[in-house]
Parts: structure tokens; sequence; C-alpha cells
């Protein structure tokens, strides 16, 4: 394992080892510094603020539910418009209407295995996507003769996304998707220009793993020259992907005075300066123009996290984040005079920020939330102590024991629970009960970043010395390829994705359905950070999209 290791003279102030003898040596993460400086960041502004955008706006959503909704009659035009509004990003202004069509739609047409024969291969496929993504009990069995029922590209492209949506055992929607796959790649040359384009995307990430936001700018080109579109909902998507984008604005200024106020980019220079990309993490997990307080949150802890990750990985010794950890756990700023230099400003920057986040939650909401939040950092520290013990003990995990850590280490839970905490609470009992609830789905949604992530960054890990990832933990105890690894890792992402997807249907109340929807929403956002390489960690790789998304307007 090639490690490349420098002294550490290039930091403000070399921090006293325990003999205070010799220079300690230190990993680096070589970083490439940030792209997006602070007068850039400050110097964004939008033009859709305005009342009268915000009039435009309304007047076509009145008239999308006055005009557009009711007039829709048989049930492949109803779920064509509600997987159009879907697409386009704006379903979330027509929850109550897309309800009722829906509520309908299943008890005429899905409910009774009777009425499966009346319909063909596309309308069953689309139909079970959108009502089994909001919960409703449409077996697999509608499939069972998918093989006799192939007709257009459409029918088979909408099997493909069904088949994403399924449970643990469920066979048919296996191979629906392995057949689904296979034909739309053979078949690719035969097809439209405007369906081809359509197959390139889906097989590239199928649209239940799509990040909503990605998906409405880059549906909304397409949509725009369909023919037989409607102005009024490209008007309207184009329209509201831009006020909301003003909104983002303002969350990330916000974001970015901070962190340029807590100066942990000049003053622990060894760790990443992410800030943009932290955020876009936070538009990731909730995109929605309601939760700019869930944002600030969640990107001031994701930055935190990036750069305490990179303590733990790179830059601490052992016995600094032996003892980093043990403040964090006591939470005891009495004790801060103990750390080495670099630690006191990691530890007060941490305690300080999670000290601020915990009183807005309390301004807004009246409930004290700080014994959760420092819980779930004294948590996190722990399993990045349990990585750095392996790592400088020289020690490979099973995949087992390394996802058993991993899970946490990756930040799952911690991030869930300052979107829960900084989203919708209403009461102490309440957040008890949401720590009982929501455990599985925690721990399924931190497998599933974790194994994102280690499929998008290992090898750079690898090379500046790091305690080995999935891959390598699987390749040791199987004598797997890394391709091999690779293939296994992905098929354990299918796998968790299907217990997440159950989670989705059991949910008994409103309250846990939006926090699943928050929290498949990150597992998206982390298939597509890490998708085509370290998104998070090298700034280039998803620069264009945050153009796209944070930065320019759609015209
Ligand atoms: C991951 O870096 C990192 F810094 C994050 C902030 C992960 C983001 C996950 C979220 C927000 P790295 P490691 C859910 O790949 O050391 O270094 O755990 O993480 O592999
Ligand atoms: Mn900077
Ligand atoms: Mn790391
Ligand atoms: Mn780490
Ligand atoms: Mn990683």
């Amino acid at each position: 394992m090639a490690s490349i290791i420098h002294a550490s003279q290039s930091t403000p102030k070399a921090p006293a080892n325990a003999k205070g003898a010799k220079p300690v040596a230190r990993r680096s993460g070589n970083y490439a510094p940030s792209i997006w400086s602070f007068d850039f960041l400050q110097s964004l502004s939008s033009e859709y603020t305005g009342e009268a955008y915000k009039a435009r706006a309304d007047t076509l959503k009145e008239a999308v539910k006055i005009l557009m909704i009711p007039k829709v009659g048989n049930p492949l035009s109803v779920l064509e418009l509600v997987d159009d509004l879907q697409r386009l990003g704006i379903s979330y202004h027509f929850e109550a209407e897309i309800s009722n069509l829906l509520e309908m739609i299943y008890c005429k047409h899905y409910k009774s295995h009777d009425e499966w024969h009346k319909m063909d291969l596309n309308l069953k496929a689309l139909g079970f996507r959108l009502l089994r993504q909001r919960g409703y009990p449409v077996p697999q069995d509608i499939f069972q003769n998918f093989k006799d029922e192939i007709g257009d590209m459409m029918g088979v492209l909408n099997l493909y996304e069904a088949s994403y949506i399924s449970f643990e055992g469920e066979s048919i929607l296996d191979d629906a998707r392995d057949f689904a796959t296979k034909y739309l790649k053979e078949n690719q040359d035969k097809m439209d220009e405007s369906i081809s384009a359509l197959v390139s995307h889906a097989l590239d990430t199928p649209l239940h793993w799509t990040m909503p936001r990605v998906e409405a700018k880059w549906f909304m080109e397409l949509y725009e020259k369909r023919s037989g579109m409607n102005p009024t909902l490209i008007e309207l998507a184009k329209l509201d992907f831009n006020m909301v984008q003003a909104i983002y604005m303002e969350d990330l200024k916000h974001s970015s005075r901070w962190w340029s106020n807590i100066s942990w980019d000049t003053k622990l220079p060894f760790a990443r300066d992410r800030l943009v990309e932290c955020f876009m993490w936070s538009v990731g997990f909730t995109y929605k123009p309601q939760f700019s307080l869930g944002r600030r949150n969640l990107t001031k802890a994701v930055a935190m996290i990036t750069t305490i990750d990179d303590v733990y990985d790179v830059y601490g010794t052992l016995d600094e984040v032996e003892q980093f950890t043990d403040v964090v756990t006591r939470w005891d700023v009495n004790a801060i005079q103990e750390l080495p230099d670099y630690m006191q400003m990691c530890f007060l920057g941490l305690y300080s920020t999670i000290n601020e986040i915990a009183y807005d939650i309390l301004i807004e909401s009246g409930i004290v939330t700080l014994p959760y939040i420092k819980k779930a950092w004294a948590d996190l520290c722990t399993s990045y102590l349990v990585e750095a013990r392996w790592y400088h003990n020289g020690y490979t995990p099973t995949l087992k024991e390394y996802l058993d850590n991993g899970w946490v280490s990756i930040t799952g839970p911690i991030i869930l629970i300052h979107i829960k905490l900084s989203t919708s609470i209403t009461s102490t009992e309440e957040i008890l009960q949401w720590f009982e609830e929501s455990y599985d789905i925690v721990h399924h949604v931190g497998m599933l970043v974790r194994l994102a992530d280690d499929l998008g960054t290992s090898s750079d890990e690898l090379a500046r010395g790091d305690t080995p990832k999935s891959i390598q933990c699987y390749m040791n105890e199987s004598g797997a390829t890394e391709d091999e690894a690779r293939r296994y890792i992905n098929m354990l992402i299918v796998e968790t994705w299907k217990k997440l997807n159950k989670e989705r249907e059991n949910a008994k109340s409103q309250l846990l359905r939006e926090f699943i929807d928050f929290a498949m929403d990150g597992v998206r956002a982390a298939q597509f950070t890490y998708g085509k390489g370290d998104g998070h960690g090298r700034p280039n790789t998803n620069k264009s999209h945050v153009q796209s998304l944070l930065l320019n307007p759609v015209v």
C-alpha cells in the first residue's frame, strides 16, 4: 500500500507529539483546492425572487389544478401526467390531487387481479411503479407473464423502471430487470431518437435511483421537444426550478458565510475545502424550497464531517484521534487545552456550530435536541476511531466487520438525525418514537451510502493510505478480483434498496413516510455523487451539475 508521507511543517504549528521530540509523520490527502471562491459565492443572485414571478407561478398552478388534472381521462393518460409532473420536479405542488388520482386508479384497475388482463404491459408497469413508490400494495404477480406481453419499447422501458421498486425475494421482478436491461441494450439502434434518449438515460441510472433535481433539469429539455407537450407544464416547471434555485442561492450564501467565519479552509489546510459540494448533498436530501433550515444545518454538518473525517483518515496520529474521540464523547469544552492546536480548532468549531444548530432548532420548535446530536457525533467519531485503529494496526477486517462499522462511519445516521431534527419535529416523544421506528431505515441508508462511497472513493483512498474499504475486504476474504468485488458490491446495493423499498411500503405514519422519502433521496444523492468517481473529494467531477442545478437558471 503506497502512502504519501509528509512532515508537518506546512501546518501553522507542528502539534506536539507525545514525546515532544521528532516531527510527526503525517499522510497527505493532496486534495485540490476549492474551485468556488467565497467572493464568487457571495456574488450569486437570481432575478426569480419577486412577487411577479410568484403570482405567475400561482396562476400556472391553478391552471394545472383546474384545467388539466380534472380533465385527464383514461388510466394511461392519468399515470403519464403523474409521471410527467414527478419528472418535471413539480409534483410536490399537487400532492393532494395526485393522491386522489392514484387512489382512484388503484381501486379501479390494480387492486383486483381480475382487472390485470385488461391492461397492456406498459400500463401495468407504469402503474406498478407510481403506486408502489407511494406504498400501494401492488404484487409482483402482475408481471407473471411479462415475456408474453412484450410489445412496444415504452412498455419494456417502463418494465425496467418498475423492476427497481422490488422487495427481497421477488424473483419475477429480478427476471424482469435482467430481461428488460438486456432487451433495451440490444434494441437501442432500432428505436426512434426520442425513445433512444430516454433509454440511454434510464440505462445509465434508473428513475428510482435518480436525484429528483437532476432528473427535472434533464427531463424539462426532453419534454419541451415532445409532440403534444403541455405549454403550461413546461412554463411552470422552468419557473419553479428557477424560483427554487433562487432559494438555494440564499441557502448557499448563508452556508458560505458560516464556512468563511469558521476559517477551517485556511486554518486546517490539510483537509478538503468543499463547501459547495457539501451544499449539493443538502439539496440531495431536501430539495423542496421550504426546507432551508434543513439545508443550512446539513451543509454545516457535512462540511465539518468532511474535515474531521480527514483528521481521522489522513492527518491525525492514532494518539490524537483517540484523544479527540474522548473529548467529543464527553462533549467537554473544558478539555480543549489538552488537545493539539489544530484539534482545538476542530473541537471548538464543532462544539460552537452544533450548539448553534441545536439553539436554532430550539427557537424554531421549542425542543431541546442537543443530547441527540452530540450523541450522534460521539458515535460517528467512535466509528472513525475503529477504522483508524484498523489502519494503524495493518488489520483487514472481514466484510461483515467492516460494514457493521461502515454504515455509521459514512455518516448515514448522523446526517439523518440532523435532517429529522431540522425539518419536522413537534415533541420529544416524537423524536424518541422516530429513533425506534427508523433504526432499520437508517441502517439501510448507511449501508447504501457506504457502498456507493466505496465504489467511488476507495481507489484514491488506498493510494493515499487508508483502511481497506468494502471492495478490498471482500477481495481479501473471498479471493475475488477487483472487478468481481465491484460487481458483488453492486449486487449488495440492489439488495439493500429492496429492503428500503419494503420499509416504504410498511411505513404506517405520514411522518415516517416523509422521512423515508428524505432518506431515499439521500441515497440517490450518494449514487449520483459517486457514480462517476469521487464527486465529493474531486471538485471537477460534478462541476457541470453544480452549475446546472445551483448557478444557471433554465431558459
Ligand atoms: C466522504 O468522504 C465524506 F467526506 C462525506 C461527507 C460523505 C458524505 C456522505 C453523506 C453526506 P470519504 P470515508 C451522507 O470518502 O472516509 O473520505 O468514510 O469518507 O470513506
Ligand atoms: Mn477557500
Ligand atoms: Mn475519508
Ligand atoms: Mn473515513
Ligand atoms: Mn470513502
